[in-house]
C-alpha cells in the first residue's frame, strides 16, 4: 500500500484531483486545513493506494509528452524556473478567449500548488473588463488584482514575491492595431520578472487571422500560442500549419467553455486526433 499526500484549495477540488492523479480506487484516509506562512489556506489529503495509476502524471509529464515541435520553447524556459515564480501572460485578439483560457490555466496551476495562485487583469480601461476573471477568481478562490499602470503591475508583482504563480490576462487588440500591441509590450516589460508569454486565438476565425494575429503579436517575444474553440471549429489543420511554419509552441488547446475543465495538452497525440477530420475530442 502507498501513502501520498495531495493539496487543494478546497474539497472538492482535492476530490477531483485524487481521482484525476492517482485513480478510481485511491481512498481519501484523512484531510486537514493548513494555513499557510502567508495566511493562504488550503487543505491536504492523505490518500491511500494499492500501486500508482497509470494517470498519475501532472504539468511537467503532459509537458514532457509534447512533441519537441510544440514543447521545446517553453519546456526549455519552465524547467528553469521555480514553480511559484512563473508569470503567464495570455495576450491576443478581443474574444479570443483570453480571460477564459487565463482561469483555466490558474485553476490548473492551483490544483498542483499547494500555496496561492494568482491572477491579474490589465484589462482595466473597459468598464467592466476584469468582472469575468474575478468571477472566475471568486469561484477557484484565486488571489486577484486589477492593475491599470505599468507601476501597478511592477508594485503588484513585488508585493506578491514569489508566493505562487502568476497568470495575467490582458486586454484584447485588433492584430492591426500595432501601436497597442506595442503599448502592451511596454506594459509587459516593466517588470524585472521572467515572463512566459502566449498568445490566445480562436480556431473558429478565418485562416487569415491566425496569420495575422502570429505575426502582430510575435513583436511581445511570445513563448507560445494557445488554440481555444477547437470544440467549435470545423478544422484545426489550417492554425496548426501557421503554427508549424513559425515554429512556435503550443502547450494547450481549449476545448470548451468549462473552467478548469477544457484545456487540453496539446500532446502528438491529442492534436493528431483533432487535426484528423474524424478525430474527436
Ligand atoms: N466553446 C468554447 N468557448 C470558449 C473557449 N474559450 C473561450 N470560450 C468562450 O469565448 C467567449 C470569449 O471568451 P473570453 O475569455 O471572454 O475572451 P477574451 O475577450 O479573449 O478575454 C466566452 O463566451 C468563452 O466562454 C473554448 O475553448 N471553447
Ligand atoms: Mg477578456
Amino acid at each position: 500500500m502507498l501513502i501520498k499526500t495531495c493539496q487543494a484549495a478546497n474539497l472538492a477540488v482535492l476530490v477531483e484531483k485524487v481521482k484525476a492523479q492517482y485513480g478510481l480506487k485511491a481512498v481519501l484516509l484523512s484531510v486537514r486545513r493548513i494555513e499557510s506562512a502567508h495566511g493562504a489556506a488550503y487543505i491536504e489529503g492523505t490518500v491511500a493506494m494499492e500501486k500508482l495509476a497509470a494517470s498519475d502524471n501532472s504539468f511537467n509529464d503532459a509537458e514532457q509528452a509534447i512533441p519537441p515541435v510544440y514543447a521545446e520553447p517553453c519546456a526549455q524556459k519552465s524547467k528553469k524556473m521555480d514553480e511559484n515564480g512563473r508569470v503567464i501572460a495570455l495576450v491576443g485578439p478581443v474574444g479570443a478567449g483570453k480571460t477564459t483560457t487565463a482561469a483555466k490555466i490558474a485553476g490548473r496551476l492551483a490544483l498542483r500548488c499547494a500555496g496561492p495562485v494568482g491572477v491579474i487583469s490589465t484589462d482595466t480601461e473597459r468598464p467592466g473588463g476584469p468582472a469575468l476573471l474575478a468571477a472566475y477568481a471568486q469561484e477557484l478562490q484565486l488571489s486577484m488584482t486589477s492593475v491599470s499602470s505599468a507601476s501597478d503591475l511592477r508594485n503588484r508583482l513585488s508585493r506578491w514575491n514569489c508566493r505562487g504563480p502568476l497568470v495575467i490576462d490582458t486586454r484584447g487588440y485588433s492584430p492591426r492595431d500595432s501601436l497597442s500591441i506595442e503599448r502592451l509590450g511596454t506594459l509587459l516589460s516593466s517588470t524585472e520578472a521572467t515572463m512566459e508569454r502566449y498568445l490566445v486565438m480562436s480556431a473558429t476565425e478565418h485562416p487569415s487571422v491566425a496569420r495575422e494575429c502570429l505575426d502582430a503579436f510575435a513583436v511581445l517575444d511570445l513563448n507560445g500560442a494557445i488554440l481555444t474553440r477547437v470544440d467549435q471549429a470545423a478544422g484545426i489543420g489550417h492554425c496548426l500549419r501557421e503554427v508549424r511554419k513559425r515554429g512556435v509552441h503550443m502547450p494547450f488547446v481549449g476545448t470548451g467553455e468549462r473552467v478548469p475543465e477544457d484545456l487540453m495538452d496539446a500532446t502528438a497525440q491529442s492534436v493528431m486526433a483533432l487535426e484528423s477530420p474524424t478525430g474527436s475530442l
